[in-house]
């Protein structure tokens, strides 16, 4: 990552890395995402674009799943999670001994897809992906890569980011979050097949305009945590004490002292509790 890179992601909270993928690369990756193509779910209608005039559309298609594919399917988005361009990156903006926290998943459209309401902006405020600079070294806790296996060219829809937003102080204007009325702030970079975009996961301000485009969309995003955040879990039972450190050092814990003994992340569905301390002093579990 050079000084011009670097001062584009500070400032603006993405990036566009271009020409990334070789051509036999680039076909590879397309054989992979035809294998997938007629497999992609297609969401309800309504799910992302959440009221929104702007955003409105047919429901969107995003599939997970695409390490476990059968091989050679799998081949690609196995060498995009490692790729020399992404990690010489991450190491800067997620810091070394970054990790994959979920993906990676195909995010694809077609003419009239709906869009998908803009959030992150640390809304609500979570550290775990925030934004900071100290002493000369800057931190993301949660990057999403995306390799763009088709062209994405100005007015098709797709990503979109309000750039310089993970350094607003202020709420995000509902205009902005709807696109309704964005006040000209929300920007969809065009980008090639082949190129990757990185953008603050969580801290910055971005989502998704519905796809207007008769090609359809072929994105393949990868969400990258720093090593001390975690947001997805790859299975709910993590989440568990007894799981996460082991029968034996937990057994014949309370239920309270079980609670702080609780698994990392954010997306635990409701499983990890927060303990509380009521005006006796008494420790229990919040419902
Ligand atoms: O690439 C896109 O369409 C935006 C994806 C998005 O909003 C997200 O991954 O949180």
């Amino acid at each position: 990552m050079d000084e011009q890179e670097r001062y584009f992601w500070d400032l603006t909270g993405y990036l566009i890395v271009r020409n990334v993928l070789t051509p036999d690369e680039l076909a590879d990756a397309n054989e992979a995402f035809e294998y997938c193509r007629e497999k992609i779910p297609k969401g309800k209608a309504g799910r992302g674009s959440k009221g929104s005039k702007a955003l409105v559309g047919t429901g969107r298609l995003e599939m997970h799943g695409l390490l476990q594919l059968p091989k050679p399917y799998c081949e690609p988005f196995r060498k995009m999670i490692a790729h020399p361009a992404v990690v010489m990156r991450l190491n800067i903006m997620c810091g070394k001994r970054f990790r994959l926290d979920h993906g990676p998943l195909i995010i694809s459209g077609v003419k009239g897809t709906e869009g998908l309401t803009l959030h992150g902006s640390g809304e609500p405020h979570n550290p775990c992906v925030a934004y900071y600079h100290q002493n000369g070294v800057s931190h993301c806790g949660g990057v999403t890569v995306t390799w763009q296996l088709a062209d994405v060219n100005e007015g098709d829809g797709g990503f979109v980011c309000v750039p310089g937003s993970h350094k607003s102080q202020y709420r995000m204007p509902s205009g902005i979050r709807t696109c309704d009325d964005d006040l000209g702030m929300v920007v969809q970079p065009a980008m090639k097949a082949g190129d990757v975009l990185f953008f603050m996961d969580g801290a910055q301000t971005h989502g998704t305009h519905p796809w207007r485009s008769a090609i359809p969309r072929r994105s393949i995003l990868i969400k990258y945590a720093s090593q001390s955040a975690v947001r997805g879990v790859p299975r709910r039972d993590l989440f568990q004490p007894d799981v996460w450190w082991g029968d034996e050092l937990i057994n014949g814990m309370t239920e309270e002292q079980r609670a702080v003994m609780c698994g990392p992340g954010v997306h635990h569905g409701g499983v990890v509790k927060p303990l509380t301390v009521d005006e006796d002093g008494t420790v229990r579990i919040e419902e």
